[in-house]
């Protein structure tokens, strides 16, 4: 063994917990790992700046033009390394069944004993980073707390970024303890496998070949190995703010959810609240952050990607954004697309993956203005316009802290969080799926959700464009049997007043014509959408029922000073009985799936579906 706690204080330049079960664990696990060194993380700038002067220093980060992009990092990942590797993720229950037939699974101890073998001596040669961390409040009525251990100073740079973390969140844990209460924490154990030999040097983006992301629902715990990417290796996020929550909100009664918080005012100044879904790499960052298009609305934003939400003692759905930061897609991103991203972006202090660097110490990725004469590509090839290759990854990243975010709403540091007035689903489909469809009732909204498809993206790893199931957008992300989470969204409905509780939508920005084009202008031209659904919420807009659920009437979106005719919205808007009977089978394989574990209330919403589109 290398490293101990006991010699940390040589090997560290900083203070541990008096914490038992965490320096226990922590013991545990630099014990199994073997680093040389373990630093205890504070979360301070002057921690920031020799992490990063380390990374630059092994060639991981390039540091930017300060001129351009404060205090801000190019990283280029290993190119096997690039997105979230769900053949790789694991829900290791003790029961395969609640693993359910969305997830791998393997036995929890068998998992164990291959992953120890993995981890053995695993972080030889290397710094061990111990990251306590909170997701969401500090001061939360009962704070989720986490301690990522990890080998990686770019995954410790990046969780800077993308959660409360440092001393402040050990000194709550030991608070709290010391109040004679018992505050959970996750244990999150992340390597990228890739131990240093005395004298071997190092590799700019260590990884390998060899993955797992694994969660033990049971345990509350996280193991990773491998890979350095975001959602496989920053372990508050997907692991555990969606994954390890979920299972915690199906025990506790709440919802953890792969959506977006935003908040709409109009023009008289109504003030509501929209959490949406999407799945990866749909344009969830582009709405949070939506520049309307409508004179006189506006909108703030509180989250990007991960609602947490628990019915509030007003018997509303109150939703909290427990992340940080934004992570988000680069590609595609700009002043027309997002521009309150790009204020953001451009204050600094950002990490940026798989995108090309300038000769001018900038970064630039597809659909960015200015497009550069030369560049570096993400592969560290000279690059030009006229290159076959892209510059950047299609699931190139920028890392950005959201208190830089000049349209966050004040909400955002409220622990209460917001009370939700409408969820939209939303999903990336060419056909079928008219832009907007408001949801008859709760059951209806979770039958729309539960049946959610959408065309892959780049975000994780296999093929691109191929239309799969995504349900309520966490197909990977639900920790738990997804016949079971449709319960559990059918109860949160049957447990609760209704008319309380946010209206259900289905959007999609992405119809095409029989040209090929999109239909919808989508990005600033969707506050369109969110004017018709607040205006639905208190009946003031028209809709036409139809067999699957309420599309706005003629003449009620507001296409004012849209260059589009009344036959091409007619067209988003249009319901076409052909094409939804030919998605019916294919809802029905998916409910197959489920056997018994399927809720009966959304085989008869398949059946009232049925009858409407042959009625
Ligand atoms: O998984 S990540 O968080 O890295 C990005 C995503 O897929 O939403
Ligand atoms: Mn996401």
């Amino acid at each position: 063994m290398t490293a101990t706690i006991d010699s940390q204080t040589t090997l560290s330049d900083s203070t541990p917990t008096t914490h038992e079960g965490i320096l226990a664990w922590v013991t545990e696990v630099a014990e199994l790992t073997q680093p040389d060194r373990i630093h205890w993380c504070t979360g301070s700038d002057e921690e920031w700046a020799e992490l990063t002067a380390s990374l630059e220093a092994t060639g991981t980060f390039t540091r930017l033009n300060p001129e351009v992009m404060p205090n801000s990092f190019h990283a280029a990942s290993d190119p096997t390394d690039v997105a979230r590797v769900e053949d790789r993720t694991y829900i290791c229950s003790r029961a395969e069944r609640d693993a359910g037939p969305t997830n791998n699974w393997m036995d929890p101890e068998q998992m164990k004993e291959l992953m120890r073998g993995l981890y053995a001596g695993c972080m030889r040669g290397r710094t061990m980073y111990v990251i306590p961390f909170v997701m969401g409040h500090l001061d939360a009525e009962k704070p989720m707390f986490g301690i990522e251990v990890t080998d990686s100073a770019y995954v410790t740079v990046s969780m800077r970024v993308m959660a409360r973390m440092g001393t402040d969140v050990l000194r709550r844990i030991e608070e709290l303890e010391a109040a004679g209460e018992d505050p959970q924490w996750v244990p999150a154990l992340h390597s990228v496998g890739m131990p240093l030999e005395p004298g071997q040097a190092d590799v700019a983006w260590p990884c390998n070949d060899t993955k797992y992301i694994v969660q033990f629902p049971e345990e509350r715990m996280i193991w990773s190995f491998g890979s350095g990417y975001g959602g496989n290796a920053l372990l508050g996020k997907k692991c555990y703010a969606l994954r390890i929550a979920s299972v915690m909100a199906r025990d506790e009664g709440w919802l953890a959810e792969h959506m977006l918080i935003l908040k709409l005012t109009s023009p008289q100044g109504v003030t509501k609240y929209v959490a949406a879904a999407f799945p990866s790499a749909c344009g969830k960052t582009n709405l949070a952050m939506l520049k309307p298009t409508i004179p006189g609305w506006t909108v703030e934003a509180i989250g990007d990607d991960i609602a947490w939400m628990r019915i509030g003692e007003d018997g509303r759905l109150w939703a909290v954004n427990p992340e940080f930061g934004f992570f988000g897609v680069a590609p595609g991103t700009n002043e027309h697309t997002n521009p309150h991203a790009m204020e953001t972006i451009r204050k600094g202090n950002s990490v940026f993956t798989n995108v090309a660097l300038t000769p001018d110490g900038n970064v630039w990725w597809e659909g960015l203005e200015n497009t550069p004469a030369e560049a570096t590509s993400w592969k560290g090839e000279p690059w030009t316009p006229d290159s076959d290759e892209l510059s950047s990854h299609a699931n190139s990243r920028y890392c950005t802290p959201i208190k830089q975010c000049s349209i966050l709403a004040d909400e955002y540091d409220d622990p209460r969080g917001v009370p939700i007035d409408a969820i939209l689903f939303g999903g990336r489909r060419k056909t079928t799926i008219p832009l907007v469809t408001e949801a008859r009732d709760w059951n209806h909204g979770t039958f729309m959700g539960a049946t959610l498809s959408s065309e892959t993206t780049a975000a994780a790893v296999g093929a691109v464009g191929v239309v799969r199931r995504d349900p309520m957008a966490m197909l990977p992300f639900i920790g738990y049997n997804a016949g079971d989470y449709f319960g559990h969204w059918v109860g949160i409905g049957k447990d609760n007043d209704a008319a309380k509780l946010p209206k259900i939508f289905y959007v999609n920005w992405f119809r095409r014509g029989e040209d090929g084009d999109f239909l919808w202008p989508g990005f600033g031209e969707n506050s369109r959408v969110l004017k018709w659904v607040i205006e639905r919420l208190d009946g003031q807009a028209a809709a036409v029922e139809t067999p699957v659920g309420h599309v706005p009437a003629p003449g009620s979106l507001d296409i004012d000073g849209l260059d589009l005719t009344e036959e091409q919205v007619a067209a988003a808007l249009a319901v076409d009985a052909d094409e939804w009977r030919a998605e019916i089978p294919q809802i029905e394989e998916w409910f197959e799936k489920f056997g018994d574990d399927l809720p009966a209330v959304l085989w008869s919403e398949l059946d009232t579906l049925k009858a409407r589109l042959d009625g």
